[in-house]
């Protein structure tokens, strides 16, 4: 392995200083090794054995349970280069401020060494990286996540200099002492104080999103927020459709969907369920590769009509953290298919009834599982090359104003889209839940460098790709005036997917849409909303542009876009202005 890796492991523990030091090499005698030493030391509760074959139950602190964007830094050497909507720290004060916490955090613990690759073994694309851990909990999830251990160590064996160093300690799990920082320029993550998912597994938001970004900007290609999936059609075509939704907004549910209309031959096969690392092929398509082997998926709602696949795939080698568990050890959270049990063990491993009046699961418990597991996972999946894209959706979360979908007029259009998306928040993060904020690309905690930046490579990209996709922007989550949500979602957004391929499959010309100020909208006919059950009144709310809506939109897209001063590409300006026009025609 390069000399490097050494050197930093060295490095590292002579700060650190932990009891051992232990190089993963990835096998299944060593994680056996590892799941017995959790099992023995209560770190991991073995499940029912019967019902879910090698599964296991983990309890994070209760101080530790999502992801902590108040305490992620972007920690590049100037501040302008984070931008507005990161956290940044100068990379001196990091050092001043963060770096003591690891003086002698893993005294008394193991140091683990967990050379992962992001990617296919055998891809162009695929990046490497090593964390170092002091939690057997996150060598188990990474094994899952990531190819890990002797795959990656060969790599930096034939000499591979190029790799992120991500050093992660769980320190005493204290908010108080609780750090993510990422330093873009020297590619190198350091986190301490949490053991939580996104925070602790490095190779996932840290790397993949935050770091890979930053990569991706200097190497022309894009480190995406974004599930990928196989729309495969009655005449056995595929067509390959990205999707960017904020966190906890379905898009395992999306990427995993179970097709009603499989009998007539639609369906869906997946390739990624949270992250896409998207480049330019040399047809001038754009080609993406998922860059992780397995899924982090939320719990609560996931059920046999929500996502059959995933209840599938969870039912072994799984780790399941923070949800509830029933008297014989099998798994329980808020939405599963049956009658709530009468008696649990809540996620606190406390004991619960339905009259406790708290949620047994936590909202933003976790399943680890193997993509492999998946019944329709695409052969495609580990391609090298990856899957070429014919659609990218943007998703968010909106009661009101945003249609169920429509589609952009051009790149440069649904690039202003994904721009100004926006979303209802969720448990995925802490802090207050429901609370609209804009979320461009999905990607408003992972961009790792200014977002506005970050707008203007995306524009760079779709010029240099002479067919990229075309943009459209959807939402599941419009609500009628009792506050229901008008549209079924799940399966039936199948009846959506059909149509977006439908308009790729059309070309530029718009077929089946109506044009609006805001892009191009279906017709409840084509969309099927009548087979759905769903009133002439509720098609009409689901696929309205209500102009005062969207004057009050643009009014405050303005003001987001506004925060970004000169970095704000002239392009993206411009399309708010052409919004304001078509929304403000100019009487003559
Ligand atoms: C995730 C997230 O865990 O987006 O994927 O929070
Ligand atoms: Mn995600």
């Amino acid at each position: 392995m390069s000399s490097s890796v050494e050197e930093w492991v060295d490095e590292v523990s002579r700060t650190t200083r932990p009891d051992h030091v232990v190089w993963c090499d990835g096998t299944d005698a060593e994680n056996d090794r590892l799941i017995d030493l959790m099992v023995s030391d209560g770190t991991l509760l073995r499940l029912n054995d019967q019902k879910l074959p090698n599964c296991f139950l983990h309890r994070s602190n209760p101080q530790d349970v999502a992801r902590t964007e108040h305490l992620t830094f972007i920690c590049s050497e100037q501040a302008e280069d984070a931008g507005p909507t990161n956290n940044w720290m100068s990379p001196q004060d990091a050092q001043e401020r963060i770096w003591p916490l690891f003086k002698n955090s893993m005294h008394g613990r193991t140091m683990y060494v967990v050379p992962y690759l992001m990617g296919a073994a055998n891809s162009p694309y695929t990046k490497i990286g090593v964390e170092v851990t002091d939690s057997p909990y996150v060598v188990a999830n990474m094994r899952i996540m990531t190819r890990m251990g002797q795959v990656a160590l060969d790599r930096l064996k034939t000499g591979s200099a190029d790799w992120v160093p991500g050093l992660h300690s769980l320190g005493d799990l204290s908010p108080d002492r609780r750090f993510i920082a990422h330093f873009p320029e020297t590619r190198t993550i350091w986190s301490v104080g949490s053991g939580y998912g996104g925070n602790a597994l490095l190779g996932k938001k840290c790397y993949a999103l935050r770091i890979a970004s930053t990569m991706g900007r200097d190497q022309g290609w894009l480190a995406e927020h974004m599930l990928i999936l196989g729309l495969e059609s009655p005449d056995g075509d595929v067509t390959y459709i990205a999707g960017a939704f904020p966190s906890a907004c379905g898009k395992t549910n999306l990427a995993m969907l179970k097709s009603p209309f499989e009998s007539d031959g639609w369906k869906v096969w997946t390739v990624g369920e949270d992250i896409a690392w998207i480049n330019v092929g040399p047809d001038g398509r754009l080609w993406a590769i998922n860059p992780e082997a397995g899924y982090f998926g939320v719990a609560p709602g996931t059920n046999r009509k929500t996502n059959p696949n995933a209840m599938d795939a969870v039912s072994q080698n799984s780790i399941f953290t923070n949800v509830a568990i029933t008297d014989d050890r099998d798994v329980w959270w808020e939405g599963m298919d049956g009658p709530v049990p009468q008696r649990l063990i809540d996620w606190q491993g406390n004991p619960w009834t339905p009259a406790s009046g708290t949620k047994a699961a936590h909202p933003n418990s976790r399943f680890t599982t193997p993509a492999t597991q998946n019944p329709v996972l695409s052969t495609h999946w580990e391609d090298p090359q990856g899957v070429p894209l014919s659609a990218i959706l943007f998703g968010g979360r909106r009661a009101r104003t945003v249609p169920l979908v429509y589609k952009s007029f051009d790149w440069e259009h649904g690039v202003f889209l994904g721009a100004t998306m926006a979303s209802e928040t969720t448990a995925a993060a802490t802090g207050a839940v429901g609370v609209v904020r804009r979320d461009p690309m999905a990607m408003l905690p992972f961009c790792g460098y200014n977002m506005g930046d970050y707008w203007a490579h995306w524009l760079e990209v779709g010029k240099r790709a002479a067919s990229p996709p075309a943009i459209f922007q959807v939402n599941w989550f419009r609500t009628d005036d009792q506050g229901r949500y008008i549209w079924p979602g799940f399966g039936e957004n199948m009846r959506v997917l059909r149509w977006v391929r439908d308009q790729v499959r059309a070309g530029n010309g718009a077929s089946d849409g109506r044009e609006t100020p805001v892009g191009i909208v279906p017709t409840p006919e084509v969309i099927g909303t009548r087979d759905l059950g769903l009133s002439a009144a509720d098609a009409d709310t689901l696929f309205e542009i209500d102009r005062d809506d969207w004057l009050r939109e643009a009014e405050d897209q303005h003001a987001f876009l506004q925060k970004f001063g000169d970095r704000l590409p002239a392009a993206i300006r411009e399309q708010h202005q052409a919004l304001q026009d078509r929304l403000s025609p100019v009487a003559v």
